[in-house]
């Protein structure tokens, strides 16, 4: 080929790299999901990933990851060992095509396929871009390689550097804190990913380690028997009902499934299903398959084994569903990522081969474990008597408010505003703060609706008996979006509900009940981000005719040093320690707490829904130890961000 035309195809492949890193750089959002907390944290799995298909394909089963002491992240595993030689078009080895060009990497061409974790597989060259250095260190070929990019560029030509007995792949990264809004990696974010990472790939061994000032903090997610043991996990602070976890796995050419579950005395039902390792939050045809055939299998064995007589009366999938705990994972070559943020699987092959799996081995189970089929059926039975008690109450409870005219509850003080997206109604504890509240607001946009003391700990509690509380009862009135399976996000009337409870642990735990509540029954508030906690302030301080208001020890701590050194005002320093909101009058209250323009909201939000379900049952469900131990090892940073 002539010369220029060399020339001519080395600048387009370039210009390919830097505009593939540009385009990453420019918008991360669209290959990270956001340059948020979640947004770091997924460029470490995005490298793990690659591990994880290294181990996938049967070359490797330990995979280390650091936080490094400089908050630079170092993954190693004991695969292959990335490959070196040079790629034919690219004239460059391999790892640096993976590293550098978008979408490259991953297993192309050749045996095994990409369980493209995180935002599917699109690999180390994104991680790459948005790192300030990347390092990469190969054993392979009896030899040790090494390589550096920043920004997402070749910075040094892969060199061999020695010798090495063994194989595998380490990267070490530093995230670009001109990306990031913060570069501090979270333990307990990473641990709980890398511990389901750990689960959904039996026998890997994935350890986590913390080797930053302060925090030394080391773990390892090894789990031989893989959702079977997460499934024992999710339910360590649940009662089970009856003894064997049903396990079972169908795999053919190119697609599988492995489910695992187990019925608990919870109300709640926890299922979570996985496609290539992703967390299908939105669902999809392999969920689906699994519900059908729940419900179906159930309905026929009760029916054949007399649990249910006349004819007309059969179990919802709600009623199959109340109490279980399931993991559902499959693993396929072609998988179809469909929704809102492209959790929801879209292959409807997949209905019906999981659909099958389950009825098979459900059947099978329930046929020879008759006393525990008969345990769950019991169960099953009781929820459906108890789902038609609630519809009796949740009509008598419709009939009753349309029959007393003004549907709205007498203790609600609405807003005149009509417009949802602008109104905001204010959960208050206890009368006078209520009171305190009605005549501060702002009347157009502000509701309030006080609460009076504890409300029920929906956690253990059924439907019926949740209806017949006197503050739910008020709460879903006031709401208009119904709950549960009536649950209409487009009936709420207002696009902020903010718990304003006192600073103090009474206030935090009818905090954590109405986040209970709104969790279990009414998760779209939780999930569109509607649910807020007002922040009502600590201390007041007046030194002569100055007033200030702080919202933390911290801040009071900041303030009393700025105010000592203050010469010019000599006035003696007031400071009055708020106990509860009722210490305030009306105009503090919405000067401190409700105005718009002033005020601090935090916003309540379920990163991970396993870990939230995790953590309302241990926090409100029966088993104390596990409270107790939770609450030991979160108390110094009880944070509402969930
Ligand atoms: C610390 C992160 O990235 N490990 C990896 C391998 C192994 C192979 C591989 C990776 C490009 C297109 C094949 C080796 N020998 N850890 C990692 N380990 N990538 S990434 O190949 C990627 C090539 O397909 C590998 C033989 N086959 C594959």
């Amino acid at each position: 080929m002539a010369k220029n035309d060399n020339l001519q195809q080395y600048g387009a492949e370039q210009i390919q790299v830097l505009e593939g890193l540009e385009a990453v750089r420019k918008r991360p959002g669209m290959y990270i999901g956001s340059t948020g907390s979640r947004g770091l944290h997924h460029l470490v799995y995005e490298i793990v990933d690659n591990s994880i298909d290294e181990a996938l394909a049967g070359f490797c089963t330990n995979i280390k990851v650091v936080i490094q002491k400089d908050n630079s992240i170092m993954v190693e595993d004991d695969g292959r060992g990335m490959p070196v030689d040079m790629h034919p078009k690219m004239k460059k080895p391999a790892v640096e095509v993976i590293h550098t060009v978008l979408h490259a990497g991953g297993k192309f061409g050749g045996g095994g396929y990409k369980v493209s974790g995180g935002l599917h597989g699109v690999g180390a060259s994104v991680v790459n871009a948005l790192s300030t250095r990347m390092e990469v260190e190969i054993r392979r070929n009896g030899k040790v390689y090494r390589q550096a990019y920043e920004y997402g560029k070749t910075v040094t030509p892969l060199e061999e550097v020695g010798n090495a007995r063994k194989t595998g792949s380490k990267s070490t990264f530093w995230p670009d804190p001109e990306i990031f809004d913060d570069v501090v990696y979270d333990y307990d974010t990473l641990a709980r990913r890398l511990r389901e990472m750990a689960f959904l790939n039996k026998g890997v061994k994935i350890s986590l380690k913390d080797e930053r000032e302060g925090r030394k903090k080391e773990e390892v997610f090894h789990y031989e028997g893989g959702i079977k043991n997460y499934v024992e996990f999710m339910n360590a602070n649940k009662d089970a009902i009856h003894k064997d976890i049903v396990y079972f796995e169908v795999t053919d050419k190119e697609k599988e499934v492995e489910i695992a579950l187990q019925y608990t005395e919870s109300y709640s039902e926890t299922v979570l299903s996985f496609a290539n390792n992703i967390n299908t939050t939105e669902g999809g045809f392999h969920l689906m398959g699994f519900k059908s055939a729940m419900t179906r299998v159930f309905n026929n064995y009760a029916r054949n084994n007399k649990f249910l007589k006349d004819k007309d009366e059969a179990l919802t999938g709600e009623d199959v569903r109340e109490g279980l705990t399931a993991v559902i994972s499959v693993k396929l070559t072609e998988p179809q990522f469909e929704g809102q943020t492209k959790t929801k699987l879209g292959n409807s092959d997949m209905r019906g081969f999981v659909e099958t799996a389950t009825a098979d081995y459900v059947l099978a189970f329930l046929e020879e474990n008759p006393s525990q089929a008969k345990t769950i059926m019991e169960r099953c039975l009781k929820s459906s008597r108890a789902r038609q008690a609630a519809q009796k109450a949740r009509k008598q409870a419709r009939r009753a408010s349309f029959l007393d005219g003004n549907s709205m509850p007498g203790k609600l003080a609405d807003c005149s505003e009509k417009d949802p997206a602008i109104s905001e109604i204010f959960l208050v504890e206890g009368d006078s703060a209520g009171g305190s509240a009605k005549e501060g607001r702002d009347r157009a946009r502000q509701a309030i609706l006080p609460l009076r003391g504890k409300i029920l700990n929906v956690e253990k509690a059924r439907l019926d008996r949740i209806l017949n509380s006197e503050e739910i009862k008020n709460m879903i009135t006031a709401f208009g979006c119904g709950i549960g399976s009536d649950f209409d996000i487009e009936k709420l009337r207002y696009h902020k509900i903010i718990i304003m409870t006192d600073a103090d642990v009474d206030g935090a735990h009818i905090r954590t009940l109405l986040l209970t509540f709104f969790y279990r029954y009414m998760t779209p508030l939780i999930e569109n981000g509607y649910v807020y906690a007002a922040q009502p302030p600590l201390f007041r301080v007046k030194k002569g005719k100055e007033i200030y208001y702080t919202y933390s020890d911290r801040e009071q701590e900041k303030l009393l040093a700025e105010l000592s050194k203050d010469k010019k005002n000599k006035n003696k320093v007031e400071i009055q320690r708020y106990k509860g909101l009722g210490e305030m009058d009306a105009e503090q209250l919405w000067d401190t707490t409700m105005d718009f323009t002033k005020r601090t909201l935090i916003q309540i939000t379920v990163e991970d829904g396993a870990a939230a379900d995790d953590i309302f049952t241990t926090l409100m469900g029966d088993k104390v130890p596990p409270r107790k131990k939770f609450i030991e090892e979160h108390a110094v940073y009880a944070t509402l961000d969930i």
